[in-house]
């Protein structure tokens, strides 16, 4: 707790002394992902700070209704011609998963890294990394606390959604008092919760519905029932009319299956690639499965992307799995 608390200080420091920061987060942003890239946003803007908040691609469209979300460019559309010399990295377990935004860092770039994953190899120069964190989201909101600021229902509502996320609404072993604690402020401040459970994870587009059921057509399951995975091609995702976003979620329904130990979605990428994602009940450490294959991730949900074609990754990363167990 006393380093973690050095570290806060040590951020504090670091956004009060310097000023023209780059915020960016991890490829294929996800609401925790996205919250704190708003949240350090908020808070800059708060310190008459000049910020630019950026991401490789586009941010789930779910979120576009938060606070400044709209100001947070997507590269892939907009790139400044310029570099910069402080950033701030948010929810980003290693410095690659910055992507393409790592083409606006200068020579002398200084970053603070502030993340949750226990894969997290403290790339930074300032860095608030703590694993036991539910969410980058629960670390900010200790941040932010240590400043004279008066919160507002949108930053509330921004920390909320990173929160709600990344415990699936409450729900994962990541929920702790401290984070039932945290929820419990936020809402005080003014966050409508049953308005952001429903709009972050019960809404779903038709386009997200066909590709569920695209994906479920797929199911396989390893001989001893422990091992359930699905898959889903670019055909799947044109007939859907699916987005990468619409994946998000999918994975839990093999690893739902009663008696399953680790669940699997395999999305082929048309390059020749296989993204994977990985959730596990527990028992095998999928973040240190997924690290063996170049990815990371937490113990419980992981992910990584593999070169080759679908069905040789597929038998491969099951086998890995089985030895796991
Ligand atoms: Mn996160």
């Amino acid at each position: 707790m006393q380093t973690y608390n050095h570290e806060l200080q040590q951020a504090k420091k670091f956004l009060l002394e310097h000023d023209d920061y780059l915020i960016v987060s991890h490829v294929q942003p996800d609401g925790d992902a996205v919250s704190s890239t708003l949240a350090v946003g908020w808070l800059l803007s708060c310190l008459g700070k000049k910020f630019t908040m950026i991401n490789e691609g586009p941010i789930p469209k779910r979120m576009n209704s938060l606070w400044h979300a709209d100001e947070l460019i997507n590269m892939s559309e907009q790139k400044p011609q310029r570099t910069f010399n402080k950033v701030i990295c948010v929810d980003c377990a290693d410095f690659d998963r910055v992507g393409r935004t790592k083409e606006l860092f200068s020579e002398d770039v200084v970053i603070m890294n502030v993340d949750h994953h226990p894969t997290n190899n403290r790339y930074g120069t300032v860095n608030v990394v703590l694993p036991e964190a539910a969410a980058t989201a629960e670390i900010l909101f200790d941040l932010l606390s240590l400043f004279d600021i008066k919160w507002d229902a949108e930053v509330a509502t921004a920390i909320y959604t990173g929160l709600l996320t990344d415990t699936g609404g409450f729900r994962y072993s990541n929920t702790t008092p401290k984070v039932m604690g945290i929820a419990s402020t936020l809402l005080s401040y003014g966050v409508d919760g049953p308005e952001l459970a429903e709009s972050l994870l019960e809404e779903m587009t038709l386009p997200q519905l066909n590709v569920l059921v695209a994906a479920l057509n797929t199911l396989k399951m390893s001989a001893d029932g422990k091992v359930a995975w699905v898959h889903v091609t670019p055909e799947h995702m044109q007939a859907s009319g699916a987005i990468n976003e619409d994946l998000e979620g999918i994975v839990n329904y093999p690893r739902n299956i009663q008696g399953v130990e680790v669940g699997i979605l395999f999305k082929q990428i048309n390059s020749g690639a296989v993204k994977v994602s990985l959730r596990s009940a527990g028992k095998v450490d999928v973040a240190a499965l997924a690290q063996s294959f170049g990815g990371g991730g937490h113990v419980r949900a992981a992910g990584c992307r593999i070169e080759g074609s679908l069905e040789d990754i597929i038998n491969q990363v099951v086998e890995r799995v089985n030895q796991a167990l």
